[in-house]
C-alpha cells in the first residue's frame, strides 16, 4: 500500500514539473520607460532621451508634430533604437515636436511613456508685434526718469500701456529729509505717463526697504511718528490725485519665517499691528478713486504667505479699503509651478479684487550653471513666460488690472546685483531687440 502511494506522488510530482515552464520561458512584461526633456536643441533637430528599462531588447521611439500623436513623422513612427538616446534631424525652425518612447522586452511591447515637447530654434528674428495691441490687458514695464527719452522711451510706447517707477517713488526718494519731499522725479515720470496717456501705477508709499535713515532714526514719539506717516501718505497721494491711479500702499508686510506673522518693519514697531488699516484709510481719504493695492513675493510659490496675504486682504476688504493684489512673480524657468501661480489668481479673483501680477521677471539661472543663455533654457524660459500670461489671459476681465514686467534689457535687472552672477530674465536683448520670452509673453495671449 505504502509503495502505491508513493508511486503516485511521485507520477504527480513528474505530471506538475513537466507542465511548469523553466524560467527563461516565463512571460514577461517589458517596464514603461520615463522620457526625459529633449536635449541638444538646434535649428532643425534635438536629442530625445529617456530611462533604461530593465532587460528591455530595445525602444521604439515615436515623433509628432501633435500633442496627440496623430501626425506621426513617417521616418519616426516606432523607430526600433537600442541605445537610450536618438538623434531626431531634419524638422522645421520654430516648430514644435513631441516624443514618446516604449519599451520592448521580448514579445512584451509597454506601453507609451510621457509625452516630451521639444521646439525647434528658430534662429530669425523674433516677432515684433506689440504687446499691448496683441494684449486685452494692460501691459506694464517699469521706468527710470533718467530713461524716458530714445530707444527706452520708443519700445515703453510701443509695447506698453501701463508704467510703474523702478525706484522713485518710495519713501527713501520721495522724502529724503525731515519736512522736505523730493517729487523732481516723480512729476517727470508722472508728466511722461499724462503726455503719452500711459496708465501710471504708483509704488510703493510704505515699504520696510525703502525708509529714509531719518524716519529708521525717528526722533519723537510713535504719536509723531504716526501723524509723520500720515501727513506723507496724505501729502503724496493728494498731490497726484487723478494722475497716479493706482498705489501700492504696503508692500512686502509679511514676514517670510514660520506661520508668517507681519514682518517687524519700523511700521509695525512704532504704529502697532494695525498700521497697515491706517495706511490704507489716509490713502482712501485722500483719493477716493484711486485703486489700493497690497504687493508681495513669494505668493505663489508659498502658500502659507499666500494665505497671510488674503488674510490682510480680508480685513482691509471688510473695511472697504482695498481694491487690489499685487502679486510680484519673481520667479524663474522652474517655478513656481501654473497651479500655484493659479492659487494666486483663484483667491484674488474670489474676493472679487483686481490682480496685478505686478514685477515680473523669470530667471533663466536660477542654480548659476551657465555662463551663456543656451536655446534650451532660452525655451524654458520663453515656455514660463508664456504660461504666466496664459493665465493672466484667462482671469475675467473684470478682475485684470495689469501684468507689469520688471525691466526691459537682461542687462538692466535689478536680479544680477541681487544674486551676484549672471541672467537673463527679461524680454529684450542687449540691442533692444525681442528675446525668446517676448514670444512667449505673444503665443500666451493666443
Ligand atoms: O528693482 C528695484 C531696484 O532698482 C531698487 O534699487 C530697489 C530698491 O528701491 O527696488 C527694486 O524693486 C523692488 C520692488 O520695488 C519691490 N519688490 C522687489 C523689487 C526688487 O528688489
Amino acid at each position: 500500500m505504502k509503495i502505491r502511494q508513493a508511486l503516485w506522488i511521485l507520477c504527480i510530482s513528474l505530471f506538475v514539473l513537466s507542465c511548469s515552464k523553466s524560467d527563461d520561458a516565463v512571460e514577461v512584461t517589458a517596464g514603461v520607460p520615463s522620457a526625459y526633456g529633449a536635449v541638444n536643441l538646434t535649428n532643425d533637430g534635438f536629442t530625445a532621451n529617456w530611462t533604461r528599462v530593465y532587460r528591455a531588447d530595445k525602444y521604439l521611439v515615436d515623433v509628432a508634430t501633435k500633442a496627440d500623436f496623430s501626425t506621426l513623422l513617417p521616418n519616426y513612427t516606432a523607430l526600433p533604437v537600442t541605445a537610450l538616446t536618438l538623434n531626431v534631424s531634419g524638422l522645421t525652425a520654430g516648430i514644435t515636436y513631441y516624443y514618446r518612447v516604449r519599451a520592448v522586452r521580448g514579445e512584451s511591447i509597454s506601453v507609451f511613456s510621457n509625452a516630451v515637447a521639444a521646439e525647434i530654434i528658430s534662429t530669425g528674428p523674433e516677432p515684433t508685434t506689440a504687446l499691448k495691441s496683441a494684449a486685452n490687458f494692460n501691459v506694464g514695464m517699469i521706468v527710470r526718469s533718467n530713461r524716458l527719452t530714445g530707444i527706452t522711451s520708443d519700445i515703453i510706447l510701443r509695447e506698453f500701456d501701463n508704467i510703474t517707477s523702478e525706484y522713485e517713488m518710495k519713501m527713501d526718494k520721495m522724502y529724503p529729509s525731515k519736512g522736505t519731499y523730493d517729487f523732481t522725479a516723480v512729476d517727470k515720470i508722472v508728466n511722461y505717463a499724462t503726455d503719452n496717456k500711459l496708465n501710471l501705477h504708483g509704488h510703493a508709499l510704505i515699504w520696510h526697504n525703502s525708509v529714509p535713515s531719518w524716519v529708521t532714526n525717528f526722533v519723537g514719539t510713535n504719536a509723531e511718528f504716526e501723524a509723520m506717516v500720515k501727513d506723507y501718505i496724505t501729502t503724496v497721494v493728494t498731490r497726484y490725485k487723478g494722475k497716479i491711479k493706482s498705489w501700492d500702499v504696503v508692500n512686502e508686510a509679511v514676514d517670510d519665517g514660520s506661520g508668517n506673522p507681519l514682518r517687524n518693519s519700523i511700521f509695525k514697531q512704532k504704529m502697532g499691528d494695525d498700521y497697515i488699516k491706517k495706511c490704507y484709510q489716509w490713502a482712501r481719504d485722500a483719493d477716493p478713486a484711486c485703486k489700493l493695492f497690497y504687493n508681495d513675493y513669494n505668493f505663489a510659490s508659498s502658500a502659507t504667505k499666500r494665505a497671510a496675504i488674503f488674510k490682510i486682504a480680508d480685513d482691509l476688504k471688510k473695511d472697504n479699503l482695498i481694491d487690489g493684489l499685487g502679486a510680484q512673480m519673481h520667479i524663474s524657468y522652474k517655478g513656481p509651478a501654473a497651479s500655484e501661480i493659479q492659487a494666486v489668481v483663484d483667491g484674488t479673483v474670489s474676493r472679487k479684487l483686481l490682480m496685478h501680477f505686478s514685477e515680473l521677471d523669470i530667471q533663466a539661472n536660477p542654480d548659476n550653471d551657465l555662463t551663456a543663455l543656451t536655446p534650451e533654457r532660452a525655451i524654458s524660459q520663453k515656455n514660463k513666460y508664456k504660461e504666466v500670461v496664459k493665465i493672466f489671459n484667462a482671469i475675467p476681465a473684470a478682475n485684470q488690472y495689469a501684468l507689469t514686467v520688471w525691466g526691459m534689457r537682461d542687462s538692466e535687472s535689478w536680479l544680477l546685483s541681487f544674486w551676484g552672477h549672471i541672467d537673463w530674465p527679461l524680454m529684450y536683448n542687449e540691442d533692444y531687440s525681442a528675446k525668446k520670452a517676448h514670444t512667449g509673453f505673444l503665443e500666451g495671449l493666443k
